[in-house]
C-alpha cells in the first residue's frame, strides 16, 4: 500500500511554500490538518534544498523544526525530519521523529550515518551528487536510472557499514537532484531499477519544477498550485503500479484519492 509523506516546510525560501509555516503554531496546525487528511508521515524540514539555495546554519534549522516535531510526535503521528545535518538528525529523533530524511544520502554530513546509526531511527536516503547551489552542473548521465541505482547501492552499502539494518533503509531517487526535466522523466521510467535494490522506496515530485515545465506545454493557462497538485496526484496514481512504497506531496487529500483510484484499478 503506497503510503503519504505530508510535507511541512519551515522555511523562508522552500520551493512552492516558503515563508508559508516559518510560524511555528502554523505548522503544527498544517502537519495535524494534513494528518488528517490521510498523510502516514509528517516530513518536516527547516532548510530548502531547492535550486539554487543557500545553506541554513544548523542552529536556526534546529529552532525551526523542534517544536514542531515535538508537538507532532506527542500527538502520535509519525514524524520524519528533512535535513542534511547529523546534529539536527540526532537531536529531532530525541524529540520524537521516527524517520531521518537526508536528500544527500549522508554525503553532505561525514557525521550523519553514524548519527542515524546511533539513534535508532529509519533513513531515508535521497540520491543527490552536490549541494542545491550548482547541482545542475552535475546533472550528466548516459542512463539515468541505472547510474541513479548504482549511486544509491553506494549510499545504502555506507549506511549498512556505520550499521543502519537494511530493514530500516528507504531509498529515493532524489526527483529534481542534479536533474535535468528530462532525466527525471528517464528516472521515473526506469523506476524499476531502484525498486529492484529491494529497499521501501519513496518519491518525491510534488510540485517540482519538471511538472510545471510539462504543464506549461498544455493549454494556454497559467501554470497554478492547482495545476501543479493535479499533476503530482497523477505521479501519485502511477506511483502505485510501479512498486512505490511512499510518496512526498504538498497536497495531501489529493494523493490520498489519486492512490485509493489507482488502487481500485489494479483490483
Ligand atoms: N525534495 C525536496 C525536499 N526533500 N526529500 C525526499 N526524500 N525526496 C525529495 O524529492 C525531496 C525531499 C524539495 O522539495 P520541497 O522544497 O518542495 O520540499
Amino acid at each position: 500500500m503506497t503510503g503519504i509523506w505530508g510535507i511541512v516546510n519551515v522555511t523562508t525560501d522552500s520551493f512552492s511554500d516558503g515563508g508559508r509555516y516559518i510560524d511555528r503554531d502554523h505548522a503544527i496546525a498544517h502537519g495535524l490538518m494534513l494528518h488528517a487528511a490521510g498523510a502516514t508521515v509528517l516530513d518536516i524540514g527547516g532548510e530548502s534544498t531547492r535550486p539554487g539555495s543557500e545553506r541554513v546554519d544548523p542552529a536556526i534549522e534546529l529552532q525551526r523544526v523542534l517544536p514542531v516535531i515535538e508537538a507532532l510526535a506527542e500527538r502520535g503521528v509519525a514524524v520524519s525530519v528533512d535535513t542534511l545535518n547529523a546534529s539536527t538528525a540526532a537531536a529531532a529523533v530525541r524529540a520524537g521523529a521516527r524517520i531521518v530524511n537526508d536528500v544527500s544520502g549522508g554525503l553532505a554530513d561525514p557525521d550523519m550515518r553514524a548519527a542515524v546509526a546511533e539513534s535508532g531511527a529509519d533513513f531515508a536516503i535521497g540520491h543527490w551528487r552536490g549541494p542545491s547551489s550548482d547541482m545542475y552542473a552535475r546533472a550528466e548521465y548516459r542512463r539515468a536510472s541505472r547510474e541513479v541505482a548504482a549511486e544509491l547501492r553506494e549510499r545504502i552499502g555506507e549506511a549498512a557499514q556505520a550499521g543502519i539494518a537494511p530493514a530500516r533503509i528507504i531509498v529515493d531517487p532524489g526527483i529534481g537532484f542534479a536533474k535535468t526535466g528530462d532525466q527525471n522523466w528517464d528516472v521515473l521510467r526506469g523506476l524499476a531499477d531502484v525498486t529492484a535494490l529491494g529497499y521501501r522506496v519513496l518519491i518525491g515530485t510534488s510540485r517540482k519544477r519538471f511538472l510545471s515545465a510539462q504543464l506549461a506545454t498544455v493549454g494556454d493557462v497559467e501554470v497554478s498550485e492547482d495545476r501543479l497538485d493535479l499533476a503530482t496526484a497523477v505521479t501519485s496514481a502511477l506511483a502505485v503500479r510501479h512498486d512505490v512504497w511512499a510518496v512526498r506531496v504538498h497536497d495531501v487529500g489529493a494523493a490520498r484519492d489519486a492512490i485509493a483510484i489507482a488502487r481500485a484499478w489494479e483490483g
